[in-house]
């Protein structure tokens, strides 16, 4: 190995079936004060970091990963950043427990049993998570969303699909959520290169044709994901991200913006209990643990459960003469 190739370690998480690839070290100095300052630099001056981490041949269409730095606030055991194959993310919840679980399995955080906490300065806001551990082993993890909320009912005009309900909702990231069938789709794996391109032009026809704003964070400025569902006792879900994979876990803050839907429309109760399905069969649970009404808008707080897996290390080599060092993604 040459003497000027960087070194990147990680441990590699499944939730759900949806990979967290967990950079443990190996990442240049990130300027800035805030998590958010650090992620814009790093997407603006080392970009080639996610792509390398995420694009094949190292990754594929659906791999994220987190960034693992020294906590940023007091109340912080890591600060995090966010990365997938469409770019950064503010937040993202199968990461959360993948990462959770490998800090935890693997010594990085003080293990208490049966409960042991962590907690993260992301992107979105502080992330406080809780390990359900048994003889060293993480059962699942449940962690307490960020504020997530309903933004707005359109009602969209696309191909002969007309005037087909989709609710924009945050939970970490903006989703358009609509009902698999109101556009003569189903969940069906066999589907899933129609689901994506569906998804993805419906995005950027309500990206073209509306204003998604956070209202607090100016870089959370549009739909980036995709979310469709079919009703029943346990709603199957499926959520595209960007720029055309099927996320393989039920997406937590997917979940997040499901139930503040749900919940605004008077469709779930405080504390009650929902379980989402994904295209895999993996399931997550969640519940709306607290509301907040502000300017017209119910903020709330959702508990989201789920499980992950490690999988194994890398060490990962970057080549500076290697001529796709940054992979490549068709
Ligand atoms: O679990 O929040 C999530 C997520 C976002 C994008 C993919 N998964």
């Amino acid at each position: 190995m040459k003497i000027n190739s960087k070194l990147l370690v990680t441990v590699d998480t499944h939730t759900g079936g949806n990979p967290t690839r967990t950079v443990l070290s190996g990442i240049p100095k990130l300027k800035g004060e805030t998590i958010q300052e650090k992620m814009l630099d790093m997407k603006e001056n080392h970009d080639y970091i996610r792509k390398y981490l995420v694009f094949p041949p190292r990754g594929h269409d659906v791999m994220s990963g987190t960034i693992l730095l020294p906590p940023l606030k007091e109340e912080a055991d890591f600060s995090v950043i966010f990365i997938e194959t469409g770019g950064y993310l503010p937040m993202c919840g199968h990461d959360t427990i993948g990462t959770c679980t490998a800090l935890v399995e693997l010594g990085y955080v003080e293990v208490k049993e049966p409960y042991t906490s962590v907690v993260l300065d992301t992107p979105a806001g502080v992330v406080e998570a809780s390990c359900k551990v048994e003889e060293g082993k993480v059962q699942e993890v449940t962690f307490i969303s960020t504020d997530s909320f309903h933004l707005k009912k359109l009602y969209i005009d696309y191909k002969d699909f007309k005037n087909v309900p989709c609710d924009v909702a945050y939970g970490g990231n903006f989703y358009g959520i609509m009902k698999a069938g109101d556009l003569g789709l189903s969940l069906d794996v066999s589907r899933s290169e129609e689901i994506v391109d569906v998804a993805m032009a419906v995005r950027d026809q309500i990206n073209r044709q509306h204003e998604v704003k956070h209202p607090e964070y100016p870089f959370i400025n549009k739909l980036t994901h995709m979310e469709f569902y079919e009703p029943g006792d346990v709603v199957k879900n499926t959520v595209i991200v960007p720029p055309g994979g099927i996320d393989r876990s039920p997406c937590g803050t997917g979940t997040c913006a499901k139930v503040s839907t749900l919940y605004k429309d008077g469709q779930l109760d405080l504390n009650e209990s929902f379980l989402h399905e994904s295209i895999t069969g993996s399931r997550f649970k969640a519940q709306v643990i607290h509301a907040n009404q502000e300017g017209g808008v119910t903020y709330n707080k959702v508990a989201i459960t789920g499980s992950a897996w490690i999988m194994g290390r890398h060490d990962l080599y970057f080549d500076p003469d290697d001529p796709l060092n940054q992979g490549y993604l068709l």
